[in-house]
């Protein structure tokens, strides 16, 4: 039985999110604030204008957001004893946007550690440094270059180097992957080395079920076909069905909620990463192939011995949903997505992508996607993915599943793939990418990426930016004239329709 104490979700977002920081006027950089910076009017103590305040903020966003993937892509080095390679962006992204980044000095300088452009932001956007907004927002873009090739393409080579190269077949998504009659472990997080060892370790026994949550669960999933359980809204429902003997978690996404969420069960929290500790877990710290491989086991006698401690309430009564996964830049058929194109069978690409926000109608998002599908291929990636999986959309053949977050890459791949088979440049072509329901920095991050990719980026919840300020302006066209490229906002389903389907 939960605590009386103890508010889940639903209740605790009761809480209306403060209407200031939300359009990003709060500035609490410094302790002469917080500042409200309520109109262009208004300065703050410092002098700091209304844009300014709005820039620094998404910055320090997108820096979060990168800091996060690119650490990702670091502990997986880590993890495996590799370098970093030298002239990696130049490497992989198109020659001609590397020329143009190169001409706008925002080619992230990286020879030992990416970590310096990602400090240097928050220096950037620190109290009494940076005060130009444009140059500030300029910052945004480096963020997603090194978000992009430092985070997104160096995680997914790395894991798919070592794990496995996802092939396409079909998969099971939905709490009721979570199985009454078994030894239930749930994986948890974006790190996907302990998770791995588990996969190896659970095929030892028959009677324990491992499942996913968030984009561990979409990695597992897709280069193994393990069942993911929920998504980032859904993770404490994992918990409430009473019968996960173990969650273990990695690193990002996880609600500090969990700990006394698993205190009100029987579930073991795990944790597995050193700098992602919670209060009250039991912590099995994987740095290394046999770190991996020895918490693994440990985890299995840990469930094993948990599942007498049961209680009587189950909580499932949802349905397995069958999806197709799996698909990569390799096994995509971009020759025949090309012809879709060229033959105006399609009009182009949109990829839906990042998380789902439990303020926002997602049922409306959803069904607006499945209606522009008479007329764009839909790719997605991360819980957004999870959210069409369960209506039984992702069937491999209008509606792509391509893995997690970092999985992104995949997508920038397959884009800059198509463009060259059409000789074109990635922005002349019709490509869009949505992340109509951010809840995480590192949504913000993936759009600067593909913003500085040409892409055009569709955001459904704002962030921190708000319609009539000059940053907004910035983002729309700034980025237009630069990169053929815009940041743009659009909170309604319906106009955002309207304004993508009648694109000729
Ligand atoms: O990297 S989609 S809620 S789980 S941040 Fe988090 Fe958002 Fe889910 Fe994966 Ni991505």
């Amino acid at each position: 039985m939960v605590k009386k104490n103890i508010e889940l979700l639903p209740e605790r977002l009761k809480m209306e999110p403060c209407p200031i920081g939300k359009n990003g006027f709060c500035c609490k950089t410094c302790l002469m604030g917080p500042c409200r910076i309520m109109s262009h009017n208004q300065k703050g103590v410092c002098g700091a204008s209304q844009d300014l305040v709005a820039a620094r903020n998404i910055l320090r966003f997108t820096a979060g957001g990168t800091a996060a993937h690119c650490g990702h892509s670091y502990h997986l080095l880590k993890y495996l004893g590799k370098k970093y390679s030298k002239n990696y962006i130049k490497h992989k992204a198109p020659p001609y946007l590397y020329k143009l980044w190169k001409e706008l000095d925002i080619v992230p300088e990286i020879t030992l550690e990416h970590f310096k452009d990602i400090s240097e932001a928050m220096h950037v956007s620190t109290m009494g440094v940076n005060a130009d907004y444009q140059d500030v927002l300029k910052w945004c873009m480096r963020l997603g270059i090194i978000d992009g090739y430092y985070g997104l393409y160096l995680a997914t080579e790395l894991e798919d180097k070592k794990f496995g190269k996802p092939k396409i077949r079909k998969g099971e998504m939905d709490l009721s992957c979570i199985d009454p009659k078994k030894i239930n472990i749930a994986v948890h997080g974006h790190e996907p080395m302990l998770a791995e060892a588990l996969v190896i370790e659970v095929k030892k026994h028959n009677n324990i079920n491992l499942v996913g949550v968030c984009c561990t669960g979409a990695a597992l999933l897709s280069r193994h076909g393990i069942p993911i359980a929920a998504h980032f809204v859904l993770q404490e429902n994992v918990i409430t069905t009473g019968i996960i003997d173990a969650m273990v978690v990695d690193t990002q996404c996880i609600m500090p909620s969990l700990s006394d969420l698993c205190d009100c069960y029987h579930t073991k929290l795990i944790t597995t990463n050193e700098i992602a500790r919670i209060p009250n877990a039991l912590h099995m710290p994987v740095t290394n192939l046999h770190s991996a491989r020895v918490a693994a086991r440990n985890i299995i006698k840990e469930a094993v011995a948990n599942k007498n401690h049961r209680g009587k309430n189950i909580n499932i009564q949802s349905e397995r949903k069958r999806v197709v996964i799996g698909f990569t830049e390799d096994n995509i058929d971009t020759n025949k997505l090309a012809d879709m194109i060229q033959s105006k069978n399609i009009k182009g690409i949109i990829a839906v992508i990042g998380c789902v926000n439990p303020r926002v109608d997602c049922d409306a998002w959803i069904k607006t996607f499945e209606r522009l599908s008479k007329d764009y291929i839909i790719f997605t990636t991360g819980c957004v993915a999870f959210e069409f999986g369960s209506r039984g959309l992702l069937d491999g053949e209008r509606f792509f599943h391509l893995g997690s977050c970092v999985n992104n890459a995949r997508i920038a791949e397959i884009f800059k793939r198509i463009a060259d088979k059409f000789n074109k440049k990635i922005t002349d072509m019709l490509f869009l990418v949505s992340c109509p329901m951010p809840m995480s920095e590192k949504s913000i991050a993936i759009g600067f990426f593909f913003a500085s990719l040409g892409v055009d980026v569709h955001y459904g919840y704002p962030f921190l930016i708000s319609s009539d300020t000059h940053v907004s302006g910035f983002l729309e066209n700034v980025l237009k004239n630069k990169f053929k490229s815009r940041v743009f906002m659009d909170v309604d389903p319906e106009s955002f329709y309207r304004k993508i389907a009648f694109v000729i």
